[in-house]
């Protein structure tokens, strides 16, 4: 099943012909977003805990020939860092490489950037397909220009031992300094990496090395979450989706053959693309509240509709759409339905969409399951809604900044 889910991804979402893909990831707040946007216009953004994946394409800084990659930063704003790690495993095989940023000034938070990792890397051993300890690592050390960061010497140290028998490097980089340091060096050893790992045949050489104890120690690690198991049966799921039209004339006509999480996603997507924000948003309230009604009288195991719930993910939706890279984003507003193929990648960007419990991160159970908030739109009580978190608003943000300079 994964092999085939992987050649689908290989299929729906094809790298850009001169790119090369890498992933970006480490632990939430190191900076990842903030370097791939300063890499794409030049500024420092301002950046707030990125939910789903932020994927541009962008010339790096090197001294050498031109490196072009496709950058794909994984946010860890609505899942744990195990389920991003985890989350991982699917996209993995379709990078070339891999760039894990540590926040060296978080001493506290180096071993489960280690642990992160180490589980991240055994994964992608476990996996035939994607074993490959050429695949180059390169490890930045951000924030180096804060007073109390640790040492370079000391994380090469700590990660030597995670990455022992890897192609990897690791770099100290400042990306909010003006100007940023570290860069070009680091960008400088992954052209080289690529360059060796293409050259060095798949699989060749002695086998990864494999520290003693550590799957004794954490024998569930290498369970996949639940998370990732769904996101792989969702996108399976989309294949033998009905058409976007009849799954809309089924959903006018009280007659859709299911009434779940997937469902209630589909229709958010294809409606708020279709109609823009606004139109969709009233036109999925007016439809659901009319299902909802229509099925609850003909006494079918549906729960009454739920304003706030509704109107969450509304927005998760809305903002996911906005998260899409312009390549792939469809039409939106034109009052066409996008395609399988538009949702199947709308859901590999935005895999947090298909945790139905979303709504933990933001709502404590007493708040939404509240009468009032049944009702009437509550707002969250844990954290704000991620509004404006959309790429057109940090990208237009930072032209805006290019432009007054
Ligand atoms: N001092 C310093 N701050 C930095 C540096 N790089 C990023 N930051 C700041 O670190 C904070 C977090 O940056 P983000 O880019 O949002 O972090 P992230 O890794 O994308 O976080 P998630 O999306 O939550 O996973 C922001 O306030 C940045 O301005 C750096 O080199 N030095
Ligand atoms: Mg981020």
């Amino acid at each position: 099943m994964a092999s085939t889910l992987r050649s689908l991804i290989q299929r729906i979402y094809p790298s850009g012909s001169n790119s090369e893909r890498a992933v970006i990831a480490g632990l939430g707040y190191s900076g990842k977003t903030t370097l791939l946007y300063y890499l794409k216009l030049g500024e420092i953004v301002t950046t707030i805990p990125s939910i789903g994946f932020n994927v541009e394409t962008v010339d790096v800084p090197t001294t050498g020939k031109k490196l072009s990659l496709e950058l794909w930063d994984i946010g860890t704003g609505c899942a744990s860092t195990m389920h991003m790690v985890r989350m991982l495993r699917y996209y993995m095989p379709n990078a070339k490489a891999l760039i894990w940023v540590v926040d060296s000034n978080f001493r506290e938070g180096l071993s489960e950037s280690l642990e992160a990792l180490d589980v991240l890397l055994k994964e992608n051993d476990a996996d035939p397909e994607s074993a490959d300890k050429h695949l180059p690592v390169l490890v930045l050390a951000n924030k180096a220009d804060m007073p109390n960061s640790m040492k370079l010497d000391e994380l090469r140290v700590a990660f030597s031992k995670q990455l022992s028998g890897r192609l990897f490097s690791i770099y100290s980089t400042s990306v909010t300094s003006s100007p940023p340091t570290g860069l070009q060096e680091a960008f400088d050893w992954l052209a080289l990496a690529l360059d060796i790992a293409k050259t060095t045949k798949k699989g060749s050489g002695p086998a990864p090395v494999v520290q003693q104890g550590t799957s004794a120690s954490r024998p569930n690690l290498r369970e996949p979450s639940l998370l990732a198991k769904k996101l792989e049966e969702w996108l399976h799921r989309t294949e033998s989706d009905s058409s976007p039209e009849d799954f809309i004339v089924q959903f006018t006509t009280y007659t859709l053959p299911t009434w779940d999480h997937y469902t209630h996603i589909r229709l958010a997507f294809l409606i708020l693309a279709a109609n823009g924000r606004q139109k969709g948003k009233d036109t999925l309230f007016a439809g659901l509240a009319s299902y909802i009604d229509h099925n609850s009288q003909n006494q079918t195991n549906v729960r009454g509709f739920h304003f706030t719930m509704t109107y969450f993910w509304i927005q998760i939706v809305h903002f996911a759409i906005q998260n899409l890279p312009e390549s792939i984003r469809p039409a939106i507003g034109a009052g066409t339905y996008p395609t399988s193929e538009d949702f199947f990648r709308f859901l590999l960007v935005n895999p947090h969409v298909v945790d139905g419990s979303l709504w933990t991160e933001y709502y404590s159970k007493e708040t939404i399951m509240s009468p009032g908030a049944k009702a009437e739109m509550v707002l969250p009580n844990k954290k704000p809604l991620p509004s404006m978190v959309g790429r057109d608003t940090i990208v237009a943000f930072g032209a805006k900044a290019i432009a007054a300079k």
